[in-house]
């Protein structure tokens, strides 16, 4: 069967409506036979012929693999991986000096010590749900993409001109970073993150079973320094959030108003939370001084019996999870989890809540029930929203103003079509989706469950994520792709918003520290030293790489050494990566071109140790190679 035949095949399960057993039926090869011609040319702008280029790049999160893995869409190919909370064996990401800068620096003092304890510098872990690019006036601008890490409480940054992490923030204060999207409007401007867990706010372990002594914290980061700007305290945990295309109010839904510590308490009331951040109000507090400072933070008190005007809780049945902001600029999607609805907040409504304490709910102008388990919502710019329900195993498409008009009485049905997707989403997103020029091309359902779609690969299954063309009525389903461990979240951003270069830039700040070094040490870094340099038992070797040769064939160190090899990249032709391996001793990293990469190590092991080139960079690549040299201790 041709590749081509494949996804007419799989294009026919959606339209068939499958479950598990309607899948099978459609492995026959049935399906393709019964394709209208319009199913066909959707299934044929989803393949591109061999050096074809996609229209959109897909940035996807990775959940617990902590990296940013860039994907072309329509085509589904996967591009590239970004390491950025994990370590990484073919960059080095966690190993050079540049990128241990990158991880240590935002750490807080308390976490280097636990670490330190544990003979680490960093985190070799992390848990990276929500990758979003910066925006500006409403759409993407190509600078940047942020991202949450769940698992040890941080915020990075990747730089879109050369997509390599930049920045690394631990937040204090707060636990477990989870929902996080940038400001819209006017830019991005703040990182809006969420705390998940709530903890005792002196976590000093005075305070175990006394839940009115806990908080959770909603963080507000600047993009530009990836500094905090401030801290709210908040009632209940808190999930998701997103903003709206005023820069007025943040939202950030909770699954757990109780502040129950076991799932019994947790899901006690039928109502939770969606809170409103008043961004302007909280400013105001900040600068009027109306804050206690906490770890080096401003934390204002948004709690619910704190009153004020910083924050309004808006009750939604039931453990509410996704928050999305439609492209009409007006509407927040909140999706209901445990409720089959969404509840619709109108931007517009939100003034009086604060203005003139109006009833929360007057906010909220539609809440259709949509099937069980909504999690998350995208849309196509034409009214249209599309909402994953994770226990139907559907993606559910319906109409924004019809839901409105049925809220207020009308006998409307806002459900257009419902998709059957395999199995289990979680989020989904729309090419261009997220911002105000959301195209209504495609949509990308992200499926927690692969069951039975891909050859059985043992007891640990991939993931599915699943092309649906959402240019017509109906949606279609044109394309399964398998993913590793757990992207949650992804962006389509239209080509036109991403422009990186080829080459680095010989002056980049990402080398700094190894620009001061050489400068210290009288070498030129793109000259490279004849002999390594000796500072005590500090040795620093410079080196240069040009296709196919070292600028160092071998060089001398003690043993003891603590040693650091600098390497630059001279090439400046496209795609000629260079790469350093120093064999047994666990190291290795990546040259891009122009590039500077360096790494510290302790040379104890003593004889000839081999150094190669381990990024396949020309026809005398295995011959890109230099030994290290370690004298024994007691020559
Ligand atoms: Cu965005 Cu998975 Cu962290 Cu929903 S979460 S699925
Ligand atoms: Cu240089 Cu391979």
């Amino acid at each position: 069967m041709s590749e081509h035949d494949k996804t007419l095949n799989v294009t026919r399960r959606g339209m068939l409506g499958a479950t598990a057993t309607g899948a099978v039926l459609a492995g026959t090869g049935l399906g393709a036979t019964l394709m209208t011609a319009k199913e066909a040319s959707a299934a044929a702008a989803a393949h591109l012929e061999p050096g074809e280029l996609d229209e959109y790049y897909g940035f996807w999160s990775s959940g617990q693999t902590g990296e940013l893995r860039i994907l072309g869409v329509p085509s589904m190919r996967e591009l590239m991986r970004v390491p950025v909370f994990n370590r990484c064996s073919a960059t080095g990401w966690g190993q050079t000096n540049e990128s241990l800068k990158v991880l240590t620096e935002g750490l807080l003092p308390e976490t280097k010590e636990y670490l330190a304890a544990n003979g680490k510098v960093t985190y070799d872990n992390g848990d990276l749900h929500h990758p979003h690019m910066s925006f500006t006036d409403g759409t993407y601008d190509g600078r940047y993409l942020f991202m949450n890490d769940k698992a040890n409480t941080r915020v990075a940054r990747v730089r879109c001109d050369v997509m390599k992490c930049d920045k690394i923030i631990e937040i204090p204060n707060a636990h477990d970073i989870h929902g996080l999207r940038p400001q819209k409007y006017p830019r991005t401007g703040y990182i809006f993150a969420n705390g998940e867990h709530e903890a005792p706010l002196v976590n000093d372990g005075e305070i175990l079973d006394d839940p009115s002594q806990y908080v959770n914290i909603f963080t507000a980061i600047d993009g530009d320094t990836m500094e905090i700007a401030w801290q709210v305290m908040v009632s209940g945990n808190l999930d998701n959030t997103d903003c709206d295309y005023q820069g007025k109010y943040a939202f950030s839904t909770s699954y757990n108003s109780e502040m129950g510590m076991n799932l019994a308490e947790m899901t006690e009331n039928e109502l939770d939370h969606v809170v409103v951040f008043n961004l302007k109000g909280i400013e105001e507090a900040v600068a009027a001084g109306n804050y206690q400072e906490l770890n080096g933070v401003k934390v204002v008190d948004g709690r619910k019996e704190a009153g004020g005007n910083l924050t309004r809780y808006i009750p939604i049945p039931n453990s509410p999870h996704g928050v999305n902001a439609a492209p009409d600029k007006k509407h927040i999607m909140i999706n209901g989890k445990l409720s089959p609805t969404v509840s619709v907040i109108d931007v517009e409504k939100v003034d009086a809540l604060f203005a003139d304490n109006a009833d929360p709910r007057s906010a909220i102008v539609a809440e259709p029930q949509l099937g069980l388990g909504p999690l998350h919502t995208a849309f196509d710019g034409k009214g249209n929203a599309f909402t994953t329900l994770f226990l139907d195993s559907q993606v559910v498409k319906w109409d924004i103003a019809k839901a409105i008009e049925a809220y207020a009485g009308a006998d409307v049905d806002p459900i257009v079509d419902k998709v059957d997707v395999h199995y289990q989403p979680g989020h989904n997103s729309t090419s261009m989706g997220e911002t105000a020029e959301a195209d209504g091309k495609w949509l990308i359902s992200m499926n927690k469950f692969s069951k039975d779609r891909f050859l059985n690969v043992g007891p640990l299954k991939p993931e599915n994520e699943q092309l649906i063309d959402i240019s017509g009525d109906k949606m279609k389903v044109v394309h399964d792709g398998p993913t590793f461990a757990e992207p949650h979240d992804s962006i389509l951003v239209h080509r036109s918003k991403v422009n990186p270069v080829n080459v680095w830039d010989r002056n980049d700040p990402m080398w700094e520290d190894a620009r001061q070094q050489a400068a210290a040490d009288g070498v030129d870094l793109e000259e490279g030293a004849e002999e390594p340099i000796r500072d005590g038992n500090k040795v620093r070797v410079y080196m240069t790489s040009t296709a196919p040769v070292f600028s160092m064939e071998k060089f001398s160190v003690k043993q003891g050494d603590e040693v650091t090899i600098y390497v630059t990249n001279l090439d400046d032709v496209d795609d000629v990566t260079h790469g350093l391996c120093l064999s047994n001793f666990g190291i290795a990293m990546e040259v891009a071109p122009q590039a500077t990469a360096s790494v510290t190590f302790i040379a104890d092991r003593p004889g000839v140790h081999w150094y190669y080139c381990q990024w396949f960079c020309h026809a005398l690549h295995m011959e890109m190679r230099g030994r290290m040299f370690v004298e024994p201790r007691s020559a």
